[in-house]
Parts: structure tokens; sequence; C-alpha cells
């Protein structure tokens, strides 16, 4: 598995990282929006860590739920697919996702990464042909037996009416000539797998899921459909199409190589495969049960591991209670609203601050202002503004001259930057961003305090106490240069921004995180900006 850690003057070792490809039955929403920020900012931190990173994201075009949802628009499913990509690119440019390839599976690319992969698990005996008789939910585009049906019926109190057991809309009954794949015969490698490396599912409450569904004995599982049109077509049975997850699920291997003939595309297989997947805990059977089943039987390497964040709910403000989020209930909340309120950058930084994400969270407008007003108006864009005026101020627009040797002179603020670097990387590799930014800004916290205690304005008056004075300015600016790169990840713009006022410009987008947050780089006696609020206040009612 390739986990090498990034060693200076070697080659960047390869790093890829995927997020779903989300369905294009309609724009995106503030879920699917959450999922893809928080992968682009392990891609973010993973640059600057010194690997060479592979992001992808993209749609998944085909299937019944695209189509009927083509079809009640009057549109033929690829006409309908193609007028909302722009809404899912735009979106993500505004959001400062840093994708470095956007796929679709009705690229020609796709087709032929699935076409292989079929033809090399029928090669290796893992498909019979047989017919398919049950239940299908258009909308989880998923198979469901008799018994699961009947067994949620029941417990629902719906008995006989036949309703989806995950999202409790009415099924399909399906009865179809059918390929199966032989998802039975993986149940011993599967749990093998979750033994040897328990880090596959995380966090550990969807490892345990996925453990004891796969204890609990797997079925064949149905892998083409004749009944409809709308897929990829099997390589070796005419009218027959893909499974549309069996379709998804490969786009992982097809955006690094698999199945094309490209030159190059073997040695880029090679090089990037295998990724880490970053999914919705709605998702988890699919990549950590089928997915890597799927790989097991071509012969390919298992995902490096699957990470499943939690749901975000909307926050009842009468309740206190957190609620699923829908159309429906009027209560959903679109990217939109949170971007005209908070800018992309405090967008960003809510969501990965304030959402523990293995769990579902909910959220609301009012702690979006709060945790904006907090965290990025009072600490950190205060920070930044009291220190540049003041630099600006005392030292002629410039940042101060230094004696040798003061980065080894203590203060509270060198404390707290000591080691932050290494325990802010722990937290983010573990995708633990409220624990990363957490230590970040008991940094920014140091460093106000600083401020109070140091009394920057007094030194100021005392012309024998210009020495101090350049120490405690000069600390600042190296907390704030500090922080700045810390941060990127999250709200790249602002930190370029921060790192140009402070003279640092060139640091920006740096692949050695560790180097650049060693104390005592900040550069001296050059030009400082003090520039507009970063994160003006927002007036909460
Ligand atoms: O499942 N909170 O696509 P999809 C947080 N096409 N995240 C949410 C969310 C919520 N309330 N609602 C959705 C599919 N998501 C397949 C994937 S991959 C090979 C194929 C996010 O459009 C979450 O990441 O239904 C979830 O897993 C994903 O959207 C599902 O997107």
């Amino acid at each position: 598995m390739s986990d090498s850690k990034p060693v200076a003057g070697a080659e960047k070792p390869s790093y890829y990282i995927t997020t779903p490809i989300y369905y294009v039955n309609a724009a995106p929403h503030l879920g699917t929006a959450y999922c893809t920020i928080l992968a682009d900012v392990q891609a973010r931190y993973r640059r600057a860590m010194g690997y060479d990173v592979k992001f992808l994201t993209g749609l998944d075009e085909h299937g019944e739920k695209v189509a009927t949802a083509a079809a009640d628009h009057d549109m033929t499913p690829q006409a309908w697919c193609d007028s909302l990509v722009p809404a899912y690119t735009d979106l993500w440019r505004e959001l400062e996702i840093s994708n470095d390839d956007f796929i679709r599976t009705t690229q020609p690319r796709q087709t032929k990464a699935v076409q292989r992969l079929f033809e090399v698990i029928k090669d290796n005996g893992y498909l019979y042909k047989g017919a398919y008789d049950g239940w299908y939910c258009i909308h989880e585009e998923t198979y469901f037996t008799e018994t699961q049906v009947r067994h949620a019926d029941e417990a629902r109190g719906t008995q006989g009416q036949h309703l989806c057991p995950d999202c409790g809309r009415p099924l399909e009954r399906v009865q179809e000539e059918s390929w199966f794949f032989k998802l039975s015969e993986f149940q011993e490698p599967l749990l093998k797998l979750y033994r040897e490396n328990p880090h596959f599912v995380e966090p550990e409450i969807r490892r345990n899921e996925v453990v004891s569904f796969v204890e609990g004995g797997l079925k064949d599982l149905s892998v083409s459909r004749t009944s409809f049109t709308w897929g990829i077509p099997l390589p070796f049975d005419e009218g027959h199409v893909t499974y549309v997850w069996f379709d998804a699920l490969i786009n992982y291997l097809t955006a690094v190589g698999y199945g094309q003939d490209e030159p190059g595309s073997a040695e880029e297989l090679a090089r990037r495969w295998p990724a880490q997947h970053i999914v919705g805990k709605d998702i988890i059977r699919f990549h950590c049960v089928i997915w890597p089943a799927m790989l097991m039987a071509a012969g390919l390497e298992v995902p490096k591991g699957v990470f499943s964040h939690g749901f975000l709910m909307v926050r009842n403000e009468q309740t206190g209670q957190g609620e699923k989020m829908s159309k429906s209930r009027g209560n959903a909340i679109a990217p939109r609203e949170v971007l005209d309120l908070l800018g992309v950058e405090g967008y960003r930084y809510y969501f990965m601050a304030d959402v523990a994400h293995g769990q579902d969270s909910a959220v609301s407008f009012a702690r979006m202002e709060q945790v904006y007003n907090t965290d990025l108006a009072n600490s950190w864009g205060n920070l930044v503004s009291r220190t540049l005026n003041m630099s600006s101020k005392y030292f002629d627009g410039r940042s101060p001259e230094l004696p040798e040797g003061w980065e080894t002179r203590e203060s509270p603020v060198r404390a707290a930057a000591e080691g932050i670097c290494e325990r802010y990387a722990a937290c983010m590799d573990a995708f633990d961003y409220q624990g990363g930014l957490a230590q970040v800004m008991d940094l920014v916290h140091a460093a106000n305090h600083y401020i109070e205690e140091a009394e920057p304005w007094a030194l100021a008056k005392d012309p024998a106490r210009a020495d101090d004075l350049a120490f405690v300015i000069g600390t600042l600016l190296e907390a704030i240069r500090i922080v700045a790169h810390l941060l990127e990840p999250v709200m790249p713009t602002t930190s370029a921004e921060v790192l140009c006022r402070l003279g640092a410009a060139d640091e920006a987008g740096c692949d050695d995180l560790a180097a650049a947050c060693a104390w005592g780089g900040v550069p001296q006696g050059v030009p400082v900006t003090k520039g507009e609020a970063l994160f003006p206040r927002l007036a909460t009612e």
C-alpha cells in the first residue's frame, strides 16, 4: 500500500483522493458541497505536506434515477446531464475546490474502463448469468430482497406496501435476465481485510457497521439490467447495461488510466492506485464491501482507505434538535445562502471547523454567525489587522529588523508554536479537522493575549525599549505567518493574502509545511500592508 511519507529531495509520493461522484438528478446541495470541501482540504493539506496529489470528483450520470429526472423535465438523459454540469463545476470553482480532474460516467474513458473490468472479472470466473426477481429502489439505486423489504415494512407498520428499507419510497418490482457478481465468495477475504487493516474503514463506528454486515453473510449481486437502457452496455451480452453502482465505482480507476490504451496510462495506474475515498455514511456498503470485492475479483489492489463522514442536519433553534434537511420540510439550506452570509472562506472554515466529520452534525445560520465572528472576525482577522497596523505605525510601514538569535528568545507565543505542525498534522491525517484547527486557534489566542500583556503601545513610548518593541512585533508577525500556512488548506485565498501583507508572498502554496512552520522565518525590514479587514464582523440580530 502506497503510504510512504514525503522525503526531502526525493520524488514526491503520490496521494490520490476522491469524492463520491454525485447523481445528476438535481443541482449540488449543502451535503455534496460539504463532502467536496472536506476532500479539498485534505488534498490541499497533502500538497502542503509534499505529496503529489491527484484529487478527483465528478458526476454519476447513468441509471434509472437520472433517466427519470431527465424524463420529468422532457429531456434526453444526456441533454439533461449536460445541462446540469455547470451547476456543479461553477459551484466547485466558487468554493475553491482544487480538483485535478472531473469525471463524468458518460465519457468514453469510463465506457472503456467499465467494459474492461467486466471482461476481467468474467474471465476470472466471478460472473454468471441468471434471472433477478426482487425489489429495487430507484432513489437509492439499490436491490432489496423480499425478506429485507418485509422486515422493514413490519418494523414501520407498513405491511404489504413494499417501501424502501432505507428511504421509505415505494419500490419497483424487477424481474429480468441479469448477470450476477459472485459477491458471496468474498465474505472471508473482506473480513480478513478489515482485520488486517483496521483503518480501512473510518471512523470506527462505520467499521463496526461494515464488519457486522459482512459477518451476516453476502449474497451474489445483480450487476446488469435488461429492462432499461441508460447505462454502459456489457461487452459480451447485447441488451444488458451495467448496474449503475458497478459503473459508478469504477470511475475511481478510470481517472487514473485503467482500461485506457493511451501511452503512459498503465504507469499512471501503477503510480496512483490505490485511492483514499471520502464518502458519506449512506454509501459505505458500496465502498467498503462491494468495491473492494470487485477489485479483488479483478486482481487489483483494494483502496487505501474509506473515510465516511456524517450527515448534515439543520438545527431547529426552538427545540435545539437536529432535523433531517429536506426541501419538503422547507428547512434545506442552499450553498448560495451560506456564501451570501459568510463569503467563500468563511463558508469553508465553518463547515471544516465546527462539524465533527465522522458524526452527524446540526448546522444553523445562528451558529455560522457565531463561529465566524468569534474565530475569524474577532480572533484571526483582528490579530492580523492589529499587528500589521502596529508594525506599520512603529516601523515606518515595515516589519522590524530583529537581532541575530531573536528566534531563540522565549515568549508565550513561541511556546504555543512549538511542535504545532506535528500536532496539527496528526489531526489532519486522521480527518480530525476540528482538532487541527483548534490547535491553530490556540496559537491565535496566545498571540492576541500576548498583545495585551506586552502592551507594544507602551513600549513604543519608551525609546530605551526599542529592542523589546521590535521583538514583540516580530514575534506576532511570525505567529501570523505560521498560522497563515496552517490555515491555507481551509482558507487558501486569505492565507495567501496574509502572507503577501507580511512580505512573504512567495511562501504561499508551499510544499513543505513543517519547514514553513519552523519558528524564525518571518521576513524582516520589508514593507508590510495594513489592508482591509479580512473578515468584517457580521452584525448579528
Ligand atoms: O450516492 N449531509 O450520489 P449522491 C452530508 N452517485 N452529506 C450529504 C448529505 C447530507 N445531508 N446528503 C448527501 C451517490 N450527502 C452516488 C455515489 S460514488 C461511486 C457514487 C453527500 O448524489 C454524501 O457525501 O446521492 C453522500 O455520500 C453523497 O452526498 C451522495 O451523493
